[in-house]
């Protein structure tokens, strides 16, 4: 199967839209077209190079052992302590007044770490976590706010060599034993909750909860942070406070350094489908790749810019692009707590104008909500401190890509659309802002080091304008390392459809330059008549129409075509649900792509159900498209979204 082959599609990649990097960031670039050719020539020398950026006490020797494919082994004699990276060699490079972290909580409370404080920090909580019993290899589960303690708590593991699984805080008491129990965690680090729309959120009981399930028997601490104050159940003898703790502790502590496979984290997916599975990341080749692409992608300038991942530290983009990366190379960076329209919609851009903001890295569901709410919205606040936009996620419709450059880049700044996983661990297509002329809508180019093609059904390369399956041709240093007690599940998921080939779910497409434009999932591909037709390009179609600011399309069995798309469709601002919207929408997306790609229903709603990283869980409305009992709910960032959708939906036609 071709993902959207049929030639007949006209598609959104004709538009000429091209944007060339600015003069002056080319100029300073911090990676220019020169890596791509060192890459190109020698890609395990280049990969040593950019090894030899961390500060190793142990330099490898070795680059990658790939002597029993797919378990690769990294700078595998070498040794290294991350949070010494990431934090220590800071300060002695004479940097330890240098910002690294402006909290903004959600209520309004700020707070400043400096490099220096951080180490302070990292050090009192990995004494803390020594003084509990944890030792090297030990899991900690951190069931967190995005809160400075967030980071503390996972530098804080990674100091002394137990890894962590940081479990997003909106996940419910079953979701997070499952995670506890599978990882057989030791000690869990939470709060008494954390701050969201408005209210304190409590994130205790839940881990209380947890730990009655089987299979979390081995948790004998829990280490709890004071947040918002509110009153707490406590179980003596395992339920300790961090303020009880942790401050009394000594500063010093000698990072040990650990071998570059010894295991850094572990992170759930669940993806938008399936039964979670903990992808595991090691130390030297994930840091390595982590820096690197922070520093190559964001050009990073650590003296004076001031960097914001809006991510949450529960999903992989906290962990690489708030986390390992960022600290890595020594950034100033904002911190938020909350929500993006708490106590107002302009709260973000509030934020950026208050700390001067410089690069901001956002996904696309976000910059469609902004969309959404007007570009009014943004025009209040002095945006002019930023220089390069970033987005992660989802493939990003041309139009959101286009109003993120003007409404909040003063049509100036660089895009860089992101391809990556939790699995892949750090950004793997991407362009390169002081190099790449960027293509709205398109993730563009392997980075430097990175092998990625297009192939079909049979495992053959696709020319130059077709569609297929997006696989990885060469191990990474970032990569999975394997499921966390389930080899065989990491062989079968990734490695089994195409031979020496990881296959990562996505559909994808070549233009006729050889530029990479992401799909969506596989899984979520439509049949129609016998065509394939993605989900991407019909969504982009839609939102390309003024007065649409997000969709979310599926494919639902038809007796006539197979599947029929069924379109939910969330109005800009100004948009109502007037007479005739459908039909005017149908007619464009027949105008945009052609007429197989016209949706047959096309259903306004309020929300969309999504992830907690903002992804649209596409099987769920499926279920309501088909009429059928809805699946797993677990990671829907909100389960009220459902209801609404199902009460607005008429007697759809089922199975007749
Ligand atoms: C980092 C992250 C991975 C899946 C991935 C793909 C989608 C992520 C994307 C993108 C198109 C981009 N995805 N970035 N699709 N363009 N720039 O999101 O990790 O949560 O594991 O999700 O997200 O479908 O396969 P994760």
């Amino acid at each position: 199967m071709g993902v959207s082959s049929n030639e007949s599609l006209a598609n959104l990649l004709k538009e000429e839209r091209r944007f060339a990097p600015p003069a002056e960031l080319a100029a300073a670039a911090n990676v220019t077209a020169e890596d791509y050719k060192k890459a190109a020539a020698d890609r395990l020398e280049f990969w040593a190079a950019k090894a030899r950026r961390l500060t190793w006490d142990i330099a490898p020797t070795e680059t990658l052992d790939w002597s029993n494919p797919p378990f690769a082994k990294w700078f595998a004699d070498g040794k290294l302590n991350v949070a010494y990276n990431c934090v220590d060699r800071h300060v002695e490079a004479g940097h330890g007044d240098r910002v690294a972290l402006h909290f903004e909580g959600e209520p309004g409370d700020s707070r400043t770490v400096t490099y220096a404080e951080l180490r302070d920090e990292v050090s009192r909580a990995a004494n803390a976590l020594t003084e509990l019993g944890v030792k090297a290899g030990d899991r900690v589960a951190i069931y967190l706010p995005m809160i400075p303690e967030a980071v503390i708590a996972m530098l804080a593991c990674a100091r002394i060599g137990a890894p962590h699984s940081v479990v997003f805080g909106g996940f419910s008491a079953d979701a997070l034993a499952t995670r506890i129990a599978d990882a057989d965690a030791r000690v869990v680090i939470t709060a008494d909750g954390g701050y969201r729309r408005g209210k304190p959120s409590a994130l205790k009981p839940a881990v209380d909860e947890a730990l009655t399930r089987p299979g979390t028997e081995e948790v004998r601490s829990v280490l709890v942070v004071r947040r918002t104050g509110q009153e707490t159940a406590w179980t003596e003898g395992r339920d300790v406070w961090w303020h009880d703790v942790v401050p009394r502790q000594s500063e010093q502590h000698t990072p040990q350094a650990f071998d570059a496979e010894h295991p850094l984290f572990i992170l759930y997916t669940s993806g938008t489908t399936g039964k979670p599975k903990g992808i595991l990341h090691t130390t030297g080749g994930y840091l390595t790749q982590a820096s690197y692409t922070h520093h190559a992608v964001f050009d990073l300038k650590p003296e004076t810019d001031v960097y914001w991942c809006t991510a949450d530290i529960g999903w992989v983009t906290g962990h690489s692009y708030i986390v390992y990366g960022p600290l890595s190379n020594g950034a100033t960076q904002v911190l938020y707590e909350g929500t993006p329209d708490t106590p107002h919609q302009g709260r973000w851009w509030e934020i950026i104008q208050k700390y001067r903001v410089s690069i901001l890295y956002t996904a696309p569901t976000a910059i469609r909500t902004c969309m959404k709410w007007g570009e009014d919205v943004p025009a209040k606040f002095d945006l002019s401190s930023l220089r390069l936009l970033g987005s992660v996620g989802e493939p990003i419709n041309p139009e959101a890509w286009i109003w993120y450059r003007k409404h909040i880049g003063a049509d100036r700044t660089p895009i860089v659309d992101t391809w990556w996983q939790t699995e892949t661990g750090a950004i793997m297509i991407s362009p390169l802002p002081g190099v790449t002329t960027t293509k709205p809508g398109s993730a563009q180019n392997p980075l430097p080091g990175i092998s990625a093609t297009v192939i079909d059904d049979e495992g053959n390369e696709v020319p130059n304008g077709s569609g297929g399956y997006l696989v990885l041709t060469e191990p990474w240093p970032s990569m999975l390392r394997t499921i966390w007690g389930d080899d065989q599940r990491y062989l079968d998921t990734y490695w089994s459809r195409f031979e020496n080939r990881y296959f990562a779910g996505d559909g994808a497409k070549k233009d006729d330059d050889g530029d990479i434009w992401l799909l969506g999932r596989v899984d979520d591909v439509m049949l129609v008549s016998g065509h394939n037709i993605s989900t991407t390009e019909v969504e982009s179609a839609l939102v390309s129409h003024p007065k649409v600011a997000e969709a979310a399309v599926v494919g639902a069995s038809d007796p006539t075509t197979g599947q029929a798309i069924a379109a939910f469709v969330i109005l800009r601002g100004s948009a109502t649900e007037e007479e005739g919207l459908a039909e005017e929408l149908r007619a464009h997306v027949a105008k945009e792509l052609g007429p197989i790609a016209k949706p047959k229903r096309i259903l306004p709603v309020a929300e969309l159900p999504k992830t907690r990283s903002g992804k649209i869980m596409r099987r769920l409305l499926r279920d309501v498209a088909e009429n059928r009992q809805l699946g797993d709910v677990t990671t829907l960032t909100d389960s009220t979204v459902m209801e609404l959708i199902q009460s607005k939906l008429p007697a759809a036609p089922s199975e007749d």
